[in-house]
């Protein structure tokens, strides 16, 4: 074997319960099954010898029955014509191999000749195509080590890396020492939900990300990666496109609309059933501008996949009263300051130059307040 090609995915979630999605939780349940028939189907449009998945297929150890027959349908799949493709899945933290977990079912039932699991803590590998592949991994495992007896070493780690010293949380992560020390010929990293290229001291090792978008304010497209191995040492990559939803951020700044239904109406034009939409409202609202991030969620719903609102701007406010801030604070002396500009430049008979001021004052009273009720 000169050659040998794999396709890698994971944190699938599978199951997931998906209430960021509101009203279409059960939709994106759908949509993650889909996204993981095309990596199937991706297994099969071009000769692939293994199918590596890096944690998290499932949502939860105890998947639904259904979820369960679903995937066993797919997985059966790459059993079937000519050479096949093997499957090595290594169990994740949503779905760890655990006491009546789906794992353990499949474990003590027996399965299909092609689909291993690697369920050995110390990482010990499955070996493949008459062992000149190795496949290395296990539950929790970081430590990992290619043997030179096989021309090609994978490794399977489902974990966190720790870049710098920014790592919180206190959860096991790997290091990039760690990548390295392992002498993987490819490394499939799971645990972060979006691609990520941390190829390091000779060592390709990717995070592929999941197949779908799992959480709203997850950025990039879901995708599989094709990884193809050769006899000394080179290794190439390729991502694949497998979701079907895309993520978008938008700015609609309320000093650009005079109501809460011409804000809803612009916005609709971005409909579009696959997007994800983060709308982000800026800017100083008019007094008479009413509206609330709630109600233009629900009136944007259908128009999308999911719509979230996210509100930064400020409303302006209707009257000035100089009595309500006293002279001696700096919110009451700003107050006399800009008023002071304003006579000044009304005198001056320049209206630009009122509206810029009025607006200053606005701006820095809603900062000014804000501050103070924080
Ligand atoms: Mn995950």
């Amino acid at each position: 074997m000169d050659r040998f090609t794999l396709i890698h995915t994971g944190d699938v979630h599978l199951g997931m319960s998906g209430e960021a999605f509101g009203a279409r939780a059960a939709e994106h349940r759908q949509l993650l099954r889909e996204a993981f028939t095309r990596v199937v189907d991706q297994c099969l449009a071009q000769p692939t010898n293994l199918l590596v998945i890096a944690g998290d297929l499932f949502d939860g150890a105890q998947p639904s029955r259904k979820t369960v027959e679903f995937v066993r349908a797919q997985l059966g799949r790459l059993g079937q014509a000519g050479p096949g493709t093997e499957v090595v899945i290594l169990p994740g933290t949503h779905d760890p191999l655990t006491r009546g977990s789906v794992y353990e079912e499949w474990l003590r039932q027996g399965l299909p000749e092609h689909i291993h699991l690697l369920t050995d803590p110390k990482g010990r590998p499955v070996a493949l195509a008459g062992r000149e592949v190795l496949v290395h991994g296990g539950p929790g495992c970081l430590h990992l080590a290619a043997e030179d007896s096989a021309p090609f070493n994978i490794g399977v780690i489902h974990a966190s890396l720790q870049l710098g010293n920014l790592l919180g949380g206190g959860e096991p992560a790997l290091t990039p020492r760690n990548v390295a020390d392992t002498r993987m010929n490819y490394l499939a990293l799971g645990h972060w939900h979006r691609f990520g290229d941390y190829s390091t001291g000779g060592v390709t090792a990717l995070y592929s990300g999941s197949p779908e978008i799992t959480a709203i304010d997850q950025a990039e497209r879901g995708q599989a990666v094709r990884v193809e191995l050769s006899r000394g040492g080179l290794t190439r990559h390729e991502r694949l496109p497998v979701g079907q939803l895309r993520r978008e951020e938008t700015e609609a700044n309320l000093a650009d609309y005079d109501n809460a239904h011409q804000l809803v109406e612009a916005l609709r034009r971005q409909g579009d059933q696959d997007l994800v939409l983060e709308v982000v409202l800026t800017g100083l609202a008019d007094p008479s501008f009413h509206y609330d991030a709630a109600e233009l969620e629900e009136a944007l719903g259908p128009d999308f996949f999911r719509v979230r609102v996210r509100d930064k701007a400020l409303l302006a406010q209707e009257e000035i009263t100089e009595s309500r801030y006293p002279p001696e604070l700096i919110v009451g002396r700003f107050v006399r300051l800009m008023r002071g500009r304003i006579e000044t430049a009304r005198e001056a008979g320049d209206e630009k130059q009122v509206r810029t001021e009025t607006q200053a004052l606005q701006w820095g009273l809603a900062l000014l307040e804000r501050k103070e009720s924080a």
